[in-house]
């Protein structure tokens, strides 16, 4: 629910798009695999029963907008940079079903294993390496986080690197 509704007001701004190319030295989040484990586009009016896949990614309150990748299980490569100026990123994880036209029309897709949420909150300590809150994990090793208690499931596996 509070995901939802912070997600509402995300929208609201204008996201960046994500870049397709990340400088040598940046550190950055990079996501690997998608999965959808229910069907984004059943019933959906020009349903293709296909996801078509985006992400909006916030970083420190910078929110991007990837591309999307049309297809119900792939590797996206989306690339989202991360500002090590700063000892502690927050990074807030929102990922989409494009269904194309209407305002608002879009499936949000759960990929957080508790009810009631579905995005993915989660820090990134530069000094530790650390990842922490609704997923864990360290820097340079992939996490994977499953969506359950909610419609719209899916998988994703990322990770925060460097170029
Ligand atoms: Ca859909
Ligand atoms: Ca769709
Ligand atoms: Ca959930």
């Amino acid at each position: 629910m509070i995901s939802t509704l912070i997600l509402t007001t995300m929208m609201a701004a204008n996201p960046l798009p994500a870049p397709t190319w990340i400088p040598q030295g940046q550190t950055y989040i990079r996501v690997q695999h998608l999965h959808a484990i229910d069907n984004l586009d059943k019933g959906d009016m020009f349903g293709k029963n296909r996801a078509d896949f985006f992400a909006y990614v916030t970083v420190d309150g910078v929110m991007y907008k990837t591309s999307i990748m049309s297809k119900d299980d792939g590797y996206p490569g989306w690339m989202i940079p991360i500002d090590t100026n700063r000892r502690v990123n927050k990074i807030h994880l929102a990922l989409m079903d494009e269904d194309g036209g209407l305002e608002g029309k879009d499936d949000h897709v759960d990929i957080n294993p508790l009810k009631y949420h579905k995005d993915l909150m989660f820090n990134y300590d530069r000094q530790t390496g650390r990842i922490s809150g609704d997923v864990s994990g360290r820097y340079n090793r992939q996490i994977t986080s499953r969506g359950g208690g909610d419609n719209d499931k899916g998988i994703i596996t990322f990770e925060i690197t460097r170029a």
